[in-house]
């Protein structure tokens, strides 16, 4: 049986391949994408969800667009990443899918609440707000969700301060109510995510599937590379996102350690840090991971497989 996901999201480069990848994945049940605030407005990064659900011929699955600002913070986005469009590189076709006509808030609701307990798994790639409103809204999803695999935080890295990662740095406040719900929450972090490297052996696999889709995966890696160069001083560039899909298609794709976790809301140098307790054995209550080790290989693997499988799609 596959893995019925939700993918809450801000495309983003990254979060393109996530989508791409759980599209094409067999392991995968996509049963709703939605859309918050964070590399770019909620108004850019929802008309990118849109052009890669074109891109990829993704049909009959409801997209929904969230909250257009974080919980208490000021909007900040990422256009030094990720560009003016929120997603640079490539040429974004015009949309022809219709956005569903509800709040993303309410659209993960509904999909958690109509699908049986413990069947449905939110992976959040962006900023926790839409999470932490829904849970606020019906907190009975915290007991009726399966597990929460999300790209964000690090237990030793951060990308938006020494020590915090973006999408926690956003809305730590929404990342504190999401880290401490009862769900099993898998935090796949940048400890991990920066040994997703896209290094010149994987641009040339993704290119040589040949097939449309692939070609625009190669532009959005190419943008994504030389900003990461030029921003952050990296030869490859980090592929955050799809490694918290892969870990729901094949948890041996990395390896975990369940630890305690919470949000840092009042540091002057540290807000928005995730801060992983390892001094002693977890306690038997603790429902927090984190992803430590990449299989790099299995993972370009799931990549260029889910991409192969997409296949040609003409516009
Ligand atoms: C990536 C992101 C934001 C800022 C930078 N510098 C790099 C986005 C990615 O989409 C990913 O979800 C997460 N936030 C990584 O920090
Ligand atoms: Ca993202």
């Amino acid at each position: 049986m596959p893995h019925k996901i939700i993918l809450d999201c801000d495309p983003g480069h990254d979060d393109a391949v996530a989508l791409l990848l759980a599209h094409g994945s067999p392991e995968i049940d996509l049963l709703a994408v939605t859309t918050v605030v964070g590399n770019q407005t909620l108004e850019k990064v929802t008309r990118n969800a849109l052009a890669i659900a074109r891109v990829a011929n993704i049909t009959g699955i409801p997209f929904a667009a969230g909250c257009d600002r974080p919980l208490v913070r000021t909007i900040e986005n990422a256009p030094d990443i990720h560009g003016d469009s929120g997603m640079d590189g490539p040429e974004l076709p015009e949309p022809t899918l219709e956005l569903d006509s509800r709040h993303a808030v309410d659209l993960i609701i509904d999909t958690v609440m109509g699908h049986e307990p413990n069947t449905v798994t939110l992976v959040p790639t962006a900023g926790l707000t839409n999470i932490a409103m829904a849970v606020r809204k019906e907190p009975r999803i915290a007991e009726r969700v399966k597990e929460v695999v999300l790209m964000g935080g690090g237990y030793h890295v951060g990308n938006w301060s020494a020590v915090a990662e973006f999408n926690i740095k956003i809305d730590p406040e929404a990342a504190h109510i999401v880290f401490n719900e009862k769900w099993p929450l898998t935090m796949v972090g940048l400890d991990l995510t920066h040994q997703a490297l896209a290094t010149d052996e994987v641009a040339a696999r993704i290119t040589a599937v040949g097939t449309r889709p692939a070609k625009f995966v190669g532009e959005l890696l190419e943008f994504f590379g030389e900003a990461y160069k030029d921003a952050q001083g990296f030869d490859f560039p980090p592929v955050h996102d799809p490694c918290a899909v892969a870990y729901v298609i094949d948890r041996s794709v990395m390896t975990t350690q369940r630890v305690p976790l919470d949000v840092e809301l009042t540091g002057t140098l540290t807000l928005g840090m995730t801060v992983a307790d390892f001094r002693a054995p977890a306690p038997a209550d603790c429902n927090t991971s984190v992803a430590v080790d990449l299989d790099h290989q299995k993972f370009w693997d799931l990549v260029v497989d889910a991409l192969q499988r997409i296949g040609e799609v003409e516009l």
